[in-house]
């Protein structure tokens, strides 16, 4: 029996364009939601993993399949239903899972044969035997996992053409902002995985960097942080020799004892999310404004920075309270926090999250020709109407945010600042150049945007 797993690709999403900066290598980051499902799968499948990020193979040359298995983020949709009806032309079942499938249950159960909702461990072996005889169900809720179910990613797949190498060691999250599809998919219930499972498969991975791909690896709670501590002892025992980047809330800066042992344990760097340079902004929108309200934040930066950990800044752009001058804002308060590397996304309403119910009842989806659409819906195009910018003003306050903090003086002092203090001098200049090297390309890509869609999106006040 014959297994192909695909990751759908989706041009318009820069990271993956590998050609046009080399530098997009580092964040090019593996489908482990695939290595997850074939490490689930019986030894009698014999799979393939395709990453369309790497490039579209020719599908019709290939050995015919018995099983498709797609996987789709939002952004990814259009692209999964083009590749499903190739091969379901070809008279070979398609199954799709993921977030999208999960949360547009209704619009992909048209166009595949069959839709897994939320987690598969629970359903994916009795799925491939109903398969194998020919009796596909239409849907399978997967539920949320047991999370000692969760069997180690086969990271022996998809061994070649990516800098990094990805884990999961725990799911959920607590803190449930509004913007944010992850509790609404995976549950408040903050699910830990045993740590010798993590230790063993993270022995499995061959690549020296490692992407964790946790929502947010250390928790909030105090048997959170416990935990966290644990693994990373275990991780250091282990003698793994690698270096991990993870996502994490600021409060990861409140305790020395877990950054030390986050450093030992080979923790290089960490994406946290301010989300908003305001108070305000943070509360209408974030489980985490408990978080970061009153709190020294440049501070807490070196805190993390002294235990030669990177830091990379999230912000989100087009929230209720931004007016022009925003873009100025966000750069400056992500200099004032000194991170290594600023990421702002447009304020985007996913389906299934609360913002999405909000905006919607509030007429403000003007891109909502779906499923066309939906490969707008990256974060990086302004899709939706914000209340104080028009289109033309969000975009370029997008643009001077990225060129005011990317200038070549910027990262200059940047990369110098942690030569100097010996932070990963490398990967902090790969990242810089990385997002550097976008952003001719992003402001093409919004002038595009702008001539295609200004129309659907007017009526917008003018900034
Ligand atoms: C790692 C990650 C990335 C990596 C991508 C790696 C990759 N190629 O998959 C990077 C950093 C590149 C990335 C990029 C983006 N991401 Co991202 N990412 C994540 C993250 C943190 C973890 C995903 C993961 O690996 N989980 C571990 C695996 C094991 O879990 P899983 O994917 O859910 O898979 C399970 C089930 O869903 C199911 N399943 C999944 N696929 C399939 C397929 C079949 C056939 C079946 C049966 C079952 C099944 O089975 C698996 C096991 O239970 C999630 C958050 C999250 N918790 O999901 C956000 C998340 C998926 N990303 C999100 C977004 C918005 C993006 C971007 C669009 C925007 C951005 N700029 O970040 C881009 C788009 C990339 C693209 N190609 O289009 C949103 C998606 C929301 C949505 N509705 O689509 C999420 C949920 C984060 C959020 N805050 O809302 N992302
Ligand atoms: S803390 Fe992060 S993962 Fe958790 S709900 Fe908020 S944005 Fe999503």
């Amino acid at each position: 029996m014959r297994l192909y797993l695909i990751n759908p690709s989706n041009p318009l999403v820069s990271i993956v364009n590998v050609k046009e900066s080399r530098w997009n290598r580092y964040r090019v980051w593996k489908p482990l939601s695939l290595m997850v499902l074939a490490g689930l799968t019986p030894a009698e499948w014999e799979i393939s993993i395709v990453d369309e990020n790497l490039g579209v193979p020719e599908y019709s040359a290939m050995p015919r399949p018995d099983l498709v298995g797609i996987t789709a983020f939002t952004s990814q949709a259009n692209r999964a239903y083009e590749v499903a009806d190739h091969f379901r032309r070809r008279g070979v079942p398609v199954v799709m899972g993921g977030i999208h499938a999960t949360m547009c249950l209704d619009e992909v159960i048209e166009r595949v044969d069959s839709v897994v909702t939320r987690e598969a461990e629970g359903v994916w072996p009795q799925l491939l035997d109903d398969a194998r005889q020919g009796r596909l169900k239409r849907r399978y809720d997967g539920g949320f996992a047991e999370i000692t179910d969760v069997a180690p990613a086969r990271h022996d797949l998809l061994a070649t053409g990516y800098a990094l190498g990805a884990i999961q060691t725990t799911r959920g999250c607590p803190l449930n902002c509004s913007f944010c599809s992850v509790t609404a998919f995976n549950g408040a219930h903050y699910r830990q995985r045993p740590i010798p499972d993590v230790v063993r498969e993270f022995q499995s991975i061959r690549e020296k960097l490692v992407l964790v791909v946790d929502d947010n690896l250390i928790g909030t709670r105090p048997e959170h942080i416990a935990r966290a501590k644990d693994l990373f002892r275990a991780l250091t025992r282990a003698n793994l020799r690698k270096e991990w980047i993870a996502q994490a809330t600021i409060n990861f800066a409140d305790d020395e004892e877990l950054l030390t042992l986050a450093a030992k344990a080979g923790c290089s760097g960490v994406f946290i999310g301010f989300e908003s340079p305001s108070p305000e902004g943070l509360r209408a929108y974030g489980g985490k404004f408990n978080l970061l309200k009153g709190r020294d934040i440049r501070a807490s930066v070196q805190r993390i920075q002294r235990h030669n950990i990177l830091v990379a800044g999230s912000f989100i752009m087009g929230l209720d309270i931004d007016e022009p001058g925003i873009g100025s804002q966000i750069a400056e308060a992500a200099r004032r926090y000194g991170v290594d590397n600023l990421n702002v996304l447009f304020l985007t309403p996913l389906p299934g999250t609360r913002l999405w119910d909000q905006m919607k009842s509030q007429g403000r989806i003007p891109l909502g020709v779906f499923p066309q659409d939906w490969k707008y819906y990256t974060l990086t195009y302004p899709v939706a109407r914000y209340s104080h910018l028009s289109l033309d003003g969000i975009i370029q306050e997008m643009v001077s945010c990225s060129e005011t903090f990317y200038s070549v003086p910027g990262i200059f002092r940047r990369v110098l600042s942690s030569f100097w203090h010996r932070r990963k001098p490398w990967i902090n200049l790969a990242g810089n150049l990385s997002y550097r090297g976008n952003l001719r390309r992003d402001s093409e890509a919004y002038l595009s945007f702008r001539r295609q869609w200004g129309d659907r999106l007017e009526g917008v006040k003018k900034s």
